[in-house]
């Protein structure tokens, strides 16, 4: 990996940028795509935890807290960008973590196990033996223990048909995505509309503070999310 120059302005994203590249045998190639989108939308909101974004963290922390079953969904940009992240959300939580892919390959499925269990995690994905029902392709594959057991799923930037597919199985659906307009943002229960890497340490502290909050409504904080970018836009 070529490291950018720790005093250079945009190094955390351009250190991120490298951390895609060079995990380009586990990432997805659209992952790359994914990423432009989510730094496009991070610059709207000014590359910070915006208010809104800190209440549905804190609103995610009580869902965990009070699962049963809580099951961390991982692809191949996850993984590449917060490895360790996961890995201290896991273990605050309790909560398993299974490799579940859009574009799914063997390969990217022992590959993305083999990097977390450098970081210590045991993750489920390569023995799928059960299915998300109303999803026709690969991405369906999951696993029982997992996945398919779980009461509530975090989901970090995934897409909208397994979003959508994962709440009409009546899971709690929590997920982190910097674009507050996807179909992803608008599915599940709680949107953390915030960076993968900057607002999973504050997940996990709050859930070790047992530091959350009961009332939330999803559609108001995605719409104080909009209203915050645009009143910085204005500004
Ligand atoms: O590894 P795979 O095969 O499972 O594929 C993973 C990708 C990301 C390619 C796949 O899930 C996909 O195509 O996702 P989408 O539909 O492009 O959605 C990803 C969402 O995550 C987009 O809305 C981005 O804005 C958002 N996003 C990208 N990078 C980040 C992010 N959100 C938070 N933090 C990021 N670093």
């Amino acid at each position: 990996m070529v490291l950018p120059p720790k005093d250079h302005p945009r190094y955390k994203s351009l250190l991120a940028r490298e951390k895609l590249v060079d995990a380009s045998d586990i990432v997805a190639k659209q992952g790359l795509i994914a990423h432009g989108r989510g730094e496009a939308f991070d610059y709207l909101l000014g590359e910070q935890t915006c208010l809104p974004a800190l209440s549905a963290i804190k609103a995610a922390c009580t869902a965990i807290l009070s699962a049963k079953n809580p099951v961390i969904s991982v692809n191949g940009n996850v993984v590449a960008l917060a490895a360790r992240e996961i890995a201290r959300l896991a273990e605050v939580s309790g909560a398993k973590v299974e490799v579940n892919l859009f574009h799914r390959t063997p390969e990217r499925v022992t590959g993305l196990t083999k990097m977390m269990k450098g970081v210590g995690v045991d993750a489920l994905g390569e023995n799928a033996d059960d299915l998300i029902p109303g999803l026709s392709s690969e991405r369906a594959k999951c696993c029982s223990d997992g996945i398919g057991a779980a009461d509530v799923v975090l989901v970090p930037l995934e897409d909208g048909d397994r979003c959508e597919a994962l709440v009409k199985m009546g899971k709690k659906v929590i997920t982190i995505d910097l674009n507050p307009l996807s179909r992803t943002a608008e599915t599940a229960h709680i949107t953390i509309v915030d960076e993968l890497t900057r607002c999973l340490p504050l997940l996990s502290d709050f859930i070790k503070e047992k530091n959350g909050i009961d009332s939330f409504d999803n559609k108001e904080c995605l719409r104080d999310v909009l209203n915050y970018i645009s009143d910085r836009l204005k500004s």
